[in-house]
């Protein structure tokens, strides 16, 4: 194992950040938190596939056993999968389960931290987190973490779990730069129009690599966000898919889940109602966003040469 000062590396990714090369960042609370076992597990080995097909180094970061960790082995993946003992970290968390030896799947924001800290700047998932509908003072971290922490994030929207007007609000706020991929029109995960507009269309991957250096070169600090619609042909029903959020955000607030349970309670709702519709679409655009970071990693790569 290679390893910067404070994240073990796999010797793929830590070999390809020395040469400049592209990676790609994976979170792991999807893994842990946010699919069934066994597919999330075979979901997170796709993943990587996709990365390494578009020409990039996949780094699915977690923590295990108290060790941040970029590049994780299949034995990892598994035990993140599995579950058990296996906690949710986000960035706040980290320092607990690093001193207790936890093992954490790393939520957007704790993913960023610790992609910021290997050297690692472009980084795939589904959803991020944003202000939860109903409790306007439930915002999720990664936002906050987006503010601070140089690292890309590709995504697919938020889901209407959250508020998507006022997710995009703190968004503007916190001057996190938006590029939509494609359309005009923010997603909203499972469907490909929020019916918000927000930030700028951008059809080309190196246009997005070329902004965000720009924003560097005027010591912006932040990171980026990158909306990719879910491919046409994996987008759900937005009627359907509206009813069951609603069912499940009622079922919430009847069982008093609070705090960092509330995301997970959520997305395991909508996979068992939907009888594994939501899924599909969620491995889908899993995978779309893994291939478009990729290919955004590799222009980065190939305008810093
Ligand atoms: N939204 C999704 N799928 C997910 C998550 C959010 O559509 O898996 C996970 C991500 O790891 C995200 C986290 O960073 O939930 C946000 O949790 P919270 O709302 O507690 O900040
Ligand atoms: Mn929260």
């Amino acid at each position: 194992m290679a390893g910067s000062e404070n994240v073990a590396m796999t010797r793929e990714v830590a070999e390809a950040l020395a040469e400049g090369g592209p990676v790609v960042a994976l979170e792991s609370t999807i893994i842990s938190h946010g699919m069934p076992w066994p597919q999330n597990a075979e979901v997170a080995m796709a993943v990587e596939a996709a990365v390494r097909e578009a020409g990039a180094v996949p780094a699915t970061v977690a923590v295990i056993d108290g060790v941040p960790r970029a590049g994780l082995n299949a034995d990892q993946v598994a035990r993140l999968g599995q579950g058990g003992d296996v906690v949710k970290a986000a960035s706040r968390d980290l320092g607990v389960a690093i001193v207790r030896g936890l093992t954490a799947g790393t939520t957007v924001s704790a993913t960023m931290r610790i992609a910021a800290s290997a050297g690692i700047g472009v980084f795939a998932t589904g959803g991020i987190g944003g202000v939860h509908r109903g409790d306007a003072l439930d915002v999720s971290a990664d936002l906050t973490e987006l503010s601070v922490t140089d690292v890309l994030v590709v995504c697919a929207g938020v889901k209407s779990i959250l508020d998507i007007p006022r997710t995009i609000e703190v968004l503007e706020t916190l001057r996190i730069p938006v590029a939509v991929f494609g359309q005009d029109a923010f997603p909203a995960f499972y469907t490909r129009d929020s019916g918000v507009v927000a930030g700028e269309r951008c059809d080309d991957p190196a246009e997005i690599a070329a902004i965000r250096a720009a924003n560097r070169t005027m010591g912006l600090g932040t990171g980026m966000l990158v909306a990719n619609p879910i491919p046409e042909a994996h987008a759900l029903e937005a009627g359907e898919i509206g009813a069951t959020i609603e069912a499940a955000l009622a079922a919430a607030e009847a069982q008093g889940v609070r705090g960092k349970d509330v995301t997970p309670f959520l997305l395991g709702r909508l996979n068992a109602v939907t009888e594994g519709r939501a899924l599909r679409a969620n491995i889908e655009l899993v995978l779309d966003n893994a291939r478009l970071a990729a290919r955004i990693a590799v222009a980065e790569a190939a305008q810093a040469a």
